[in-house]
């Protein structure tokens, strides 16, 4: 509960901060990133989302907190393409936020306020989300898809939705979860998992994101296998936005 009342306090005043992870090629250059929360906590410094995420997620403070993840992230598109930069941000969205009844307004308000490009605007979501609520969650995708953003199935392969599923509602990218990222090329159990996925994903249309790539191993098996974009330590740690920023530039 004390948790909550400063989480609540952090609402109130904007104490968050948006940290940034690029997602690279198989020639290792930036083509997107990741937006990823951390609160600015005025005695324990940044905490990342994992210690906050939940509480966020059970008091409904996740919404207000989505929503100025969200924003930041379409100042921030807009940045980019008045620069002539064309990287994709993307941004996680919670079960929670997903269902509130007002959303597609709020993420069209947001995207005009902001004159982002909708195209370069990434909404990541879990499988699960989709198996709960199925009618209302694919009007709603749709819905949201129409304003010509993307979305991208993040942890994909630890939840119970199917390729074929997936391939009729607008998905345009899977994330391989990380859990079977991190024992490659050792693991024959998810050597064929992942092998499986990205031939499945390649005839369908689907776009692979492989996550936690930690090695050069690992990254060399996935472009062996076929995968083109990647997501790790091994390229780029999640960074504060201005560092990310600079490192950006040419
Ligand atoms: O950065 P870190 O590894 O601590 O992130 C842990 C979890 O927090 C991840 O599952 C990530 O998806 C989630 N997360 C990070 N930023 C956000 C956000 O802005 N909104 C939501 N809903 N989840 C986030
Ligand atoms: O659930 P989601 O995929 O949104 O969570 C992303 C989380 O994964 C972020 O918190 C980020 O810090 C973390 N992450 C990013 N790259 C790596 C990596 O290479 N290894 C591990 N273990 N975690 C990573
Ligand atoms: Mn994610
Ligand atoms: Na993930």
């Amino acid at each position: 509960y004390a948790l909550e009342q400063a989480l609540r306090e952090a609402v109130n005043h904007q104490a968050f901060e948006l940290f940034l992870q690029s997602q690279v090629d198989a020639q290792g250059r930036p083509i997107a990133a990741e937006a990823l929360v951390r609160w600015r906590h005025p005695q324990e410094g940044l905490i990342p989302p994992a210690s906050f995420i939940p509480v966020a997620e059970e008091s409904g403070l996740i919404v207000p907190i989505g929503e100025w993840v969200l924003a930041e992230a379409c100042r921030l598109i807009a940045r980019l393409n008045a620069a002539g930069r064309s990287l994709r941000i993307a941004v996680n969205m919670s079960p929670r936020q997903f269902h509130q009844p007002n959303l597609v307004r709020k993420v069209q308000d947001i995207l005009a306020a902001s004159g982002a490009d909708p195209a370069y605007l990434v909404l990541e979501i879990t499988e699960n989300l989709l198996v709960e609520h199925t009618s209302e969650a694919v009007a709603r995708m749709t819905e949201l898809a129409t304003l010509g953003l993307r979305f991208s199935i993040d942890d994909f392969g630890t939840g119970y939705s199917s390729l074929a599923y997936l391939k009729r509602l607008p998905v345009s990218e899977l994330k391989i979860d990380k859990s079977f990222v991190k024992d490659l090329p050792q693991d024959l159990n998810d050597v064929a998992l992942v092998e499986t996925i990205l031939a499945m994903a390649s005839h369908l249309g689907f776009e692979v994101v492989a996550e936690g790539v930690e090695t050069a191993a690992q990254f060399e098996f996935l472009r062996h296998l076929g995968c083109e974009r990647f997501q790790g330590y091994h390229f780029h740690r999640p960074e504060p936005l201005t560092t990310w920023l600079a490192r950006l530039a040419p």
